[in-house]
């Protein structure tokens, strides 16, 4: 059966999602025929500004990428309506993130009135997190819950041999002005599915930068799930879901593992992987050991990683750098200790992030420290509190956002219950601004203190006079901001250039002169 997947990515930059690349390759094995409409470089997709943004805050180092995206100027609708003329596929598969909403609700709805007799699936981490509020919508036949692996192809098994699809478990399916609400089958085993595929995605979504300079990468991932609830994640609610059908956090075998990663740098010519797995460090030392030591011989080639201090000693962190992790991204969030414990829910210590940057450091391993501002809670202080904290444990770079209370998170029942956002608030281009109605802190200083964030955790301290003067936007402040930016940030960028030497020399630079930017097969 041919089976069409939309990816109306509003908002996210590029990166090839493994989720719907693992579905494709089920399908695919059961036999069905599988195309993907993707809006990433779409016009309407503001990923591009937000990341130039976070560039001319020093969050990012610059790169100039325009000759590895070319921007369509087709609109969407159009586009799919062509596409699927094209394809006639049975079934649309709609993948979305909750800021994609406002995107997928104006393709589809125009899809669904041209194209009555396609069932239209809605499937990813917002028909989970709401599956009320999307199963209400008039587009929507059919939401998936959870994992869509094995839901999805019993769907177009059924759909293709014209049985009944009413009992397919985690789908909820509309029918006769009824909704039938089949609950959730066990958890896929990882083991027991073919590696991804991401044939149909375009080859742009793999030229990302990487410390001023473009490399061909590619998202994976060994393990699913976290043992944490942190206030603002959406994983303690997916372990609701699945409560009683086993363990949550769940790893592929190291064969397995190892064997899928070589499949995959081999296919799509991968220079740099990026484990997507919620904390790859949570692998205890032995496996680590085991899995890395494979690494090295069979994959071979630099990743970048996510990590928890917690998780970050000194003898892992070595296994990993050893084995070609180039970058680790850490949340730090806040400096201080009780808003982190009391409200983000996370039991690290400060004394804990500091050592395990040290760490990183004394292993030349770069970090990206996360931070999050205008927190429920949070005063100016505490601002600083972070500041300190940065400036301790010297990150290679540093980002400041705002947290957005998702559906699904604790952080938006704390936030409903204390007044601090309505019941049913906007999405608003939350990296940039804060939706939280913070009592000691406001709009304009959050917006401000996010702009000199980084000057703040790196100019010498005699000069946060300066850095004051920068918050403010006008002709004066911007100039000052702009030279003090060039030359403290750039300076800083300069001091761990010297840790990527890691990246080969041989690499294979042709791709550099004359990228190619067709869908990947
Ligand atoms: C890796 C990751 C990223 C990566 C890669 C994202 C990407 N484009 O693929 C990076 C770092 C780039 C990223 C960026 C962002 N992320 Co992110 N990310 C994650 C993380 C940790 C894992 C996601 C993942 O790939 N999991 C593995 C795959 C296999 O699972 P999956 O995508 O959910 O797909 C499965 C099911 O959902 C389902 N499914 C998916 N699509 C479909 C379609 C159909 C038809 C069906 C039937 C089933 C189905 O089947 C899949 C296979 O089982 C999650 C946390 C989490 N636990 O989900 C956050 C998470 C998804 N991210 C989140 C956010 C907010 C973002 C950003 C918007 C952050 C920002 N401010 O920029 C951006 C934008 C992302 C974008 N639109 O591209 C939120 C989303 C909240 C929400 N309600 O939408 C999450 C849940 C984190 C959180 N706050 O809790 N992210
Ligand atoms: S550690 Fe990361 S993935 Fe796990 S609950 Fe916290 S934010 Fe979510």
């Amino acid at each position: 059966m041919n089976i069409l997947f939309v990816r109306p990515n509003d908002s996210g930059g590029p990166s090839v999602p493994v989720g719907i690349s693992q579905i494709q390759a089920c399908l695919k094995e059961s036999g069905h025929s599988v195309e993907i409409f993707d809006t990433t470089f779409m016009k309407r997709n503001t990923g591009s500004e937000n990341r130039k943004k976070n560039e001319s805050f020093g969050f990012y180092i610059p790169v100039n990428t325009e000759k590895f995206v070319k921007i369509e100027t087709h609109d969407p609708i159009e586009a799919l309506q062509q596409k699927i003329e094209h394809f006639k596929p049975k079934l649309l598969c709609f993948s979305i993130y909750s800021n994609d909403l406002d995107l997928a609700n104006q393709i589809a709805s125009v899809i669904k009135c041209n194209y009555r007799d396609i069932p239209i699936v809605v499937g990813g981490i917002h028909p989970t997190v709401d599956p009320e509020g999307t199963i209400e919508l008039d587009w929507a036949d059919m939401i998936c819950i959870g994992e869509g692996e094995e839901a999805i192809a019993e769907l177009a098994g059924k759909l293709s041999t014209g049985e009944d699809i009413t009992d397919i478990k985690n789908l909820w399916i509309k029918r006769q002005g009824k909704i039938i609400k089949n609950g959730i089958r066990g958890f896929i085993d990882l083991n027991n599915v073919p590696p991804p595929d991401s044939a149909g995605f375009s080859q742009m979504h793999l030229y990302r930068p990487f410390w001023g300079k473009v490399y061909r990468i590619l998202d994976v991932e060994t393990s699913r799930g976290c043992q944490f609830a942190c206030f603002e994640c959406v994983n303690h609610h997916l372990r609701g879901i699945y409560k009683g059908k086993g363990s949550y956090h769940r790893t592929k075998t190291i064969d397995k593992a190892i064997n899928d990663l070589a499949y995959l740098k081999r296919k799509y010519n991968i220079e740099i992987f990026r484990f997507i797995d919620e904390i790859l460090f949570a692998f205890d030392l032995e496996y680590s050991k085991e899995f890395f030591d494979r690494y090295k011989s069979e994959v071979a080639i630099p990743f970048i990683c996510f990590g928890r201090s917690e998780y970050m000693t000194d003898e892992k962190i070595k296994v990993f750098t050893d084995a070609g992790c180039i970058s680790v991204s850490i949340g730090v969030e806040t400096g201080n200790e009780k808003l982190r414990r009391k409200i983000l829910n996370r039991k690290t210590s400060n004394k804990k992030i500091i050592e395990s940057f040290q760490s990183c450091n004394k292993n030349r391993l770069r970090t990206m420290a996360f931070n999050m501002l205008a927190l429920p809670e949070e005063t100016l202080s505490n601002i600083y509190e972070t500041i300190e904290l940065n400036r301790a444990i010297m990150p290679s770079l540093v980002s400041a956002g705002f947290m957005y209370p998702f559906k699904g998170t604790y952080a938006r029942t704390y936030c409903i219950e204390k007044g601090y956002i309505d019941k049913d608030p906007p999405l608003v281009n939350y990296d940039f601004e804060s939706i939280i109605r913070n009592p000691y802190v406001s709009k304009e200083k959050q917006k401000s203190m996010q702009k000199t964030f980084t000057l703040y955790c790196t100019v010498p301290k005699y000069l946060f006079p300066l850095v004051f003067l920068c918050e403010f936007n006008n002709i004066i402040s911007n100039y000052l901001y702009a030279i003090m930016s060039k030359f403290f940030i750039s300076k800083t960028f300069k001091r761990y250039e010297s840790y990527y030497d890691e990246v080969p020399d041989s690499r294979n630079l042709s791709f550099l002169e004359n990228p190619p930017l067709g869908d990947l097969e």
